[in-house]
């Protein structure tokens, strides 16, 4: 029998899917050793906006502050790429895996990938389809925020203090991340509640500023009704006060600007009146990260969920916490 291209396609995908059947059969995560320090990867998702440079910042300060190797790549918004830099850093035989998955599923191969190669994975800020790899098992544990709740806190805020402003924008953030899909949760089950309230369009920004202003604009022309617009990060925020402007209304006043990150620069925008409310969603992971790989190194239990708190800022607090700000 000649071997086809098809054979050997269908035979490199049964292998892969064994390979996953594999890893997955094992049930505890990789371990990590104790030692004095570690050759750690961090696989960020991209550099688009201020959140993912802060995070990023942090993750570097903390390598440098312990005298830890830290490879660092760069997947420039590419959820494929993002699974390339971790298979990279898999063959560079690093001890240990630091991943803010961009999508909830396309990261799920890298994360076997891992765990077939020994190496533990500890996922920062945004998480995995939890039907597809589980904590504690596929990799050590999710460090990040309770985006469902950032969704449900904003949209309490706006139930308690909209004034008749009741018709909604939503600017999604990355299609496919935790974050997005999880703050769209938040928000629209709570506003579902409230049938006063009404969503008349959610659309993605990919949690970018100019997205975000483009996206917002085309949604106010075909809305001129709206008067409330809930973006999932900052930087769309900040692109639709640019939106609201642009279609000669003014931010705070015409239309509620929500958001959810709360750096410094949209908390300025809360004192200044043109941002009503943002549920903080801290980047500075380092500290946290890397003091989880060392405890679970030392044989501590380390929980499936490690869930940083998130302050709130309105007009009642922004000016007092503004220098707490990231
Ligand atoms: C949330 C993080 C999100 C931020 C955005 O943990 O993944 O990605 O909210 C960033 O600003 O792009």
């Amino acid at each position: 029998m000649t071997i086809t291209r098809r054979h050997l396609l269908i035979s490199s995908a049964a292998a892969a899917a064994a390979a996953v059947l594999v890893s997955r059969a094992s049930a505890a995560a990789p371990p990590l050793a104790k030692k004095e320090t570690y050759k750690v990867g961090f696989a960020q998702t991209e550099s688009n906006n201020p959140w993912r440079l802060a995070q990023t910042a942090s993750m570097q300060a903390e390598a440098e502050k312990r005298g830890w190797q830290l490879v660092y790549t760069d997947a420039a918004g590419s959820a494929a790429k993002q699974v390339a830099d971790v298979n990279s850093m898999i063959a560079q035989g690093v001890d240990l895996i630091f991943l803010a998955p961009r999508e909830e599923k396309p990261l799920i191969p890298a994360i076997m990938a891992a765990k077939g190669a020994n190496i533990p994975v500890i996922l920062l800020d945004r998480n995995v389809d939890q039907t597809l790899a589980t904590a504690g098992e596929d990799y050590v544990t999710f460090i990040g925020s309770n985006f469902i709740e950032e969704g449900q806190r904003i949209a309490e805020w706006l139930v308690a203090n909209a004034n008749g402003k009741t018709t909604i924008i939503e600017l999604e953030g990355t299609t496919g991340s935790s974050p997005a899909n999880d703050r769209k949760k938040g928000f629209d089950d709570v506003i579902a509640q409230h049938p006063e309230f009404k969503i008349v369009a959610s659309q993605t920004g990919d949690f970018a500023r100019d997205k975000g202003r483009q996206v917002a604009e085309t949604l106010l022309q075909a809305h001129p009704d709206a008067n409330v617009i809930y973006a999932h990060n900052d930087e769309m925020a900040i692109g639709a006060i640019a939106a609201v402007e642009a279609a000669g209304k003014v931010a705070g006043t015409d239309v509620l600007i929500l958001s959810i990150d709360g750096g410094k620069e949209a908390v300025q925008l809360v004192v200044d009146g043109k941002i009503a409310a943002v549920v903080e969603c801290n980047p500075r992971f380092g500290p946290k990260a890397f003091d989880t790989a060392v405890a679970y190194a030392n044989g501590e239990t380390i929980p499936a969920l490690i869930l940083n708190p998130d302050q709130f800022y309105d007009a009642s607090n922004a000016a007092e916490l503004l220098s707490t700000a990231y």
